[in-house]
C-alpha cells in the first residue's frame, strides 16, 4: 500500500522528495490542494475541513499512513485528524521540534512559518513540552512562499526580504532555527548564509521522512519489495503550474498529474 502525502499545494513536494530519498521503496500518493492554497492565511475551521476532505480522498487510494506535509495544516489540524483517523497520521511539527531541541545549546530556538503556523504557537507548545526551559521566538515570513513559487529563490530581492524578516532574529541569542513552512527549505542556503555558522538550521521535511521510516518499520508496514516505487500526483486545480514546479525540484520527470474535485470528498 502507498503512503499518502498532502499539502496546500506544491510546497509539500519538499517533504515528498525527502521520503523518496530516504524510503526509496515506498509508493506515494501525493495530493496538492492548489485550488485552495494558501492555507497560511485561512482560519482553523477551514484548514480542518480541507484536510478532512483530503484524508477522505487519500483513503480511497488505500494508503497505509498519511503525512501532513503542510506546516500550517500540521499546526492547526493534526490533533483533530489523528483522533478521527484509523490509519496513522503524522505531521511535520513534532519531527522538526524534536530535532531543534536535540540541537540547541542555548535553549533559544527560532521558528519561521506562515502567519497561521506562528499564530497557533504549536511549535512553541511542542518544543516546551519536550524541553520546559526552551524559549521560542516565532516570525511569520509570508512573502517567502510566492518568492519560491515564482522562481525568485536566487534573486537578490529574496536576500532583501530575508534581511527584512530575520534581522531581529539574527540579533537575538537563538542558536537553532526551524524552517517551519514547506517552501523554506528551498531558501535554506540563502538563510544559512544570512545567519552564518552560529545558527543551526532544522529542516522538518528531512526529520519527518526519518519519523515516517521509524513508523513504518516499527509497525512492520515498510515496503521492501525492491520494485520501482510508484508515485501518483493529484491536484485540485490545473496540473500545469504544479508540473513545472514539481519538475524543478524532484529528482525525476513527473509526467502525469490528475486534477480532481476535492469538494466531492
Ligand atoms: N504549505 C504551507 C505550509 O507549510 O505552511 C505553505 C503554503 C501556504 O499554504 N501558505
Amino acid at each position: 500500500a502507498p503512503v499518502g502525502v498532502f499539502d496546500s499545494g506544491v510546497g509539500g513536494l519538499t517533504v515528498a522528495r525527502e521520503i523518496m530519498r530516504q524510503l526509496p521503496d515506498e509508493n506515494i500518493v501525493y495530493f496538492g490542494d492548489t485550488a485552495r492554497v494558501p492555507y497560511g492565511s485561512k482560519s482553523k475551521n477551514n484548514i480542518i475541513r480541507f484536510s478532512r476532505q483530503i484524508i477522505r480522498f487519500l483513503e480511497t487510494k488505500s494508503v497505509k499512513a498519511i503525512v501532513i506535509a503542510c506546516n500550517t495544516a500540521s499546526a492547526l489540524a493534526l490533533d483533530v485528524l489523528k483522533e478521527e483517523s484509523d490509519i496513522p497520521v503524522i505531521g511535520v511539527i513534532t519531527p522538526g521540534a524534536r530535532a531543534a531541541v536535540k540541537e540547541t545549546r542555548s535553549k533559544k530556538i527560532g521558528v519561521v512559518g506562515t502567519e497561521a503556523t506562528i499564530r497557533s504557537h504549536t511549535y512553541s507548545k511542542v518544543i516546551t513540552e519536550m524541553e520546559p526551559e526552551a524559549s521560542v521566538i516565532g516570525k511569520p515570513c509570508p512573502l517567502f512562499v510566492p518568492l519560491v513559487e515564482e522562481g525568485f529563490a536566487k534573486h537578490h530581492v529574496t536576500d532583501e526580504i530575508i534581511e527584512y524578516y530575520l534581522k531581529e532574529m539574527k540579533h537575538s541569542d537563538i542558536d537553532t532555527m526551524i524552517l517551519g513552512c514547506t517552501h523554506y527549505p528551498l531558501l535554506r542556503s540563502r538563510i544559512m548564509e544570512y545567519f552564518g555558522k552560529d545558527v543551526h538550521i532544522v529542516n522538518p521535511a528531512y526529520e519527518t521522512a526519518m519519523d515516517l521510516k521509524a513508523l513504518l518499520v516499527g509497525q512492520d508496514m515498510d515496503n521492501d519489495s525492491g520494485n520501482l516505487a510508484r508515485y501518483e500526483f493529484y491536484v485540485s486545480d490545473t496540473a500545469e503550474k504544479f508540473k513545472h514546479f514539481a519538475n524543478s525540484i524532484l529528482p525525476y520527470n513527473v509526467e502525469t498529474i490528475q486534477q480532481i474535485n476535492i469538494e466531492e470528498y
